[in-house]
Order: C-alpha cells, then structure tokens, then sequence
C-alpha cells in the first residue's frame, strides 16, 4: 500500500507569506493531478502557538533566521509564521483537501519546533503518524510540499528511519534554499530514499 503525504502547502509558505518558499505556488497544481493516483493522501499542518520558541520575536534581542541554542538543539529562528487557526495557517486555497483522509498537526508545544511530521526536533514526541499509517497497512510513501530543506527532508528522513519506504516528487516540491535542499537529496539518496519526477506518476 503506498500513500500520498502533503506538507504543508499552506499560505504563510507561499510567496507574499510570513515565510515564503520562492515559487512555493507552483506545486499547488502538481499535488492536486497527484492525489488523483493515491488511493490514501495525508497531509500536514504546521500548526504554532503564538509564543512559539521559534518566532524570532519569542524571543528579546534575536534576529529572524538567527541560530540559537534551544534547549540543547540548533533553532533557526523564523518569522511568525503558521500561528493556529490565522489565515496564514490555512491550506492555500486551490489545495484540493477533498482527498486528504487525515491531517497531522505539528509545532502545537510552544518549546520545541517540529519539521517532521513525524517527531518534534528533538524526537522526543511522535505525532503518532507512523502508527496511523502502520495500520493502514502503508509500506510506500510518497512526499510533496514545503518546504523541501526543512519539512519535507526532515519528515523523508523520519519515514526512513520508521522502516517505510520514502519518495520524493521533486517537482511537487520548492525549497527556501536551493543549496540546502541539493544537500538534502544527497543525504536522502544516501540513505536509500528514492528522488522521482511527478510524470514518473502522471501518465
Ligand atoms: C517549516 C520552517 C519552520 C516547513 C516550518 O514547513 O518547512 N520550515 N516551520
Ligand atoms: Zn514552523
């Protein structure tokens, strides 16, 4: 059984967003032609508190995409971004959500942040999404969303490690940095992740 995962395509990742993935819009039309050949499709929200450890201005005195030390763990500090039930938050509106059986909330503790939606960033907490898909019987899973550095590389790396079998779509993917996210693939094929195109599905 193989299943589509959706990271969060919401609108703080968009451009003209709080955190915006350049060209983060362009993937909206490809995860939608997508979901059409999965018979399961998951998605992810990141889903903060207002306060949460990783704005910037959680904090005094630090600067957005400065580095702290965050309870023993490297924190990029981000911009207020994805904050519960904001516009920002939502899924960007041509999303089609019809398809989506489940969505797993992440980011909700206000003291650690989570780019997998799998575990928090210290792995201390499961969202319980490897057991949801165990028992759907899942052995595949594909990955598209943003962004493709942080919660997309981070969520492929946890599925491999849960035992599954994980797939990028590139092409449903941006990154906030293109040097990063070719490292990231580098990492991902290291670890016997496997790299597709969206027409290795479509057609
Ligand atoms: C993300 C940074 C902070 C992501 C979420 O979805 O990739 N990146 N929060
Ligand atoms: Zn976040």
């Amino acid at each position: 059984m193989k299943a589509l995962l959706i990271i969060d395509v919401q609108n703080d990742f968009m451009p003209g967003g709080a955190l915006a993935v350049p060209e983060g819009d362009k993937i909206v039309p490809v995860v939608n032609e997508l979901q059409e050949k999965f018979e399961l499709v998951i998605a992810t929200q990141d889903w903060h508190p207002q306060n949460h450890a990783s704005f910037a201005d959680s904090h005094a005195d630090k600067n957005e995409f400065e580095t702290i030390d965050l309870d023993g763990i490297q924190q990029i500090l981000w911009p207020v971004h994805c904050v519960q039930n904001s516009e920002g938050a939502e899924f960007h509106p041509e999303l089609n959500t019809s398809k989506i059986e489940a969505i797993f909330r992440k980011g909700t503790n206000p003291k650690i942040d989570s780019y997998s939606g799998f575990y928090d960033n210290a792995h201390l907490k499961s969202t319980g999404l490897t057991g949801y898909l165990k028992e759907k019987g899942v052995e595949e899973i594909y990955f598209c969303g943003l962004a493709a550095e942080f919660c997309v590389y981070f969520s492929v790396k946890d599925a491999l490690q849960e035992g599954f079998s994980a797939i990028l779509i590139e092409d449903a993917t941006r990154a906030l940095d293109n040097n990063e996210f070719k490292k990231a693939k580098e990492e991902i094929l290291k670890k016997r992740g496997k790299i597709i195109t969206s027409e290795d599905l479509i057609n």
